[in-house]
């Protein structure tokens, strides 16, 4: 178990992580969890209530229109390589986690926005998203893994948290919290990790343009596995800042410990700013792997977004803003 705290096996440069070496994880995980047996059953009933579902009542929302500010660099991912090839502990610890995903579900979904605010508000999702007018970006993404991927968000800036509640100003930094139902998301089962996932910005960030809330991507309600009905997306952060499935937003005066802070402060930090030249304790940074096409492109400061971003960390370098 100390060495599974020390190595989850996203935490292995997907480079670096052979097919033995991913099998041989889980299994070890699923026999300290015994659940072994639960886990094929909480698949099938997964796949079962995706299903069941009623159709998505904000579909008549998308396509959203197009920010042509956010542009890209490279071809988009396409859709069924990005919805087979996820990160989502909370459906499993290995990359396939699609099917078991289609369990989330995310109606009826409220969102609490709170702490250290002048209105909070617990708000449903489709209330939310008929409030502010929806939009698609095409974004990098980047994964702490050396894996890297592009996508069609749609959504809403960040920003507009801060217009909904007004921020006090003992207010530093806004605390996102996913869901916590194990009985949906058997991963949750698991002690090894302290559930339930948890990410943080400090105000500046959430204010910054490029600070995206995601409720839509390839021109349609986002999907499960991708962390519906809302998740965030830091296009210039590694990707475990990009929280799915938010379910509680805090406005808080301490800084948010994340739940791979907590598990391991030494390879994971707050700020998490995607740079080449630093290095990962276990890997290096300096390339990446194009999701969609195999290729390895070297990878850009602030993932490429550097005129936009750069900025908020003025004068900060005595932070560790790169881990
Ligand atoms: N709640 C929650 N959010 C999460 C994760 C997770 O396991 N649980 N994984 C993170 C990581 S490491 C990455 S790379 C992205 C993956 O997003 P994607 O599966 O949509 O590509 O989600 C992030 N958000
Ligand atoms: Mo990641």
């Amino acid at each position: 178990m100390a060495n599974i705290h020390r190595r989850p096996s996203w935490a292995i440069a997907d480079t670096l992580a052979t097919p033995e070496a991913v099998f041989l994880n889980r299994r070890t995980l699923m026999r300290s969890m015994g659940l072994g047996a639960l886990s094929a059953g909480a698949m099938v009933a997964g796949i079962r209530s995706g299903r069941a579902q009623d159709a998505d009542p904000t579909a008549d929302l998308y396509p959203a229109r197009r920010n042509e500010a956010y542009t890209l660099d490279r071809d988009l991912t396409p859709e069924d390589i990005n919805a087979n090839y996820n990160n989502f502990y909370e459906y499993g610890t290995q990359k396939e986690i699609a099917e078991a995903a289609q369990a989330l579900r995310t109606r009826p979904w409220e969102i609490a926005i709170g702490g250290l605010v002048e209105t909070p508000i617990t708000i449903g999702i489709d209330d939310l998203v008929r409030r502010i007018p929806l939009e698609t970006r095409l974004y990098r993404h980047r994964c702490v893994e050396a894996w890297s991927m592009t996508i069609p968000w749609s959504g809403f800036p960040m920003k507009a948290l801060l217009d909904i509640a007004r921020p006090q100003a003992s207010a530093k930094f806004l605390r996102f919290e996913t869901f916590l139902d194990p009985e949906m998301a058997p991963g949750q089962n698991s002690f090894l990790y302290p559930w339930p996932y948890i990410e943080g910005v400090t105000i500046a960030e959430a204010a910054n343009d490029l600070a995206f809330m995601v409720t839509g991507a390839y021109d349609k309600p986002v999907a499960r596995q991708h962390g519906a009905p809302l998740r965030v997306a830091l296009p210039w952060k590694y990707g475990f800042k990009s929280i799915k499935s938010i379910r509680k937003i805090d406005f808080v005066e301490e800084r948010p410990v994340g739940l791979w802070e907590a598990i391991q402060p030494s390879e994971y930090g707050f700020w998490a700013n995607v740079n080449p030249d630093v290095p990962h304790p276990r890997w290096s940074q300096a390339t990446e792997r194009v999701l969609h096409t195999g290729e390895r492109v070297p990878t850009q400061i602030y993932n490429g977004y550097g005129e936009q971003v750069a900025g908020l960390y003025a004068g900060m370098d005595d932070q560790l803003l790169y881990m």
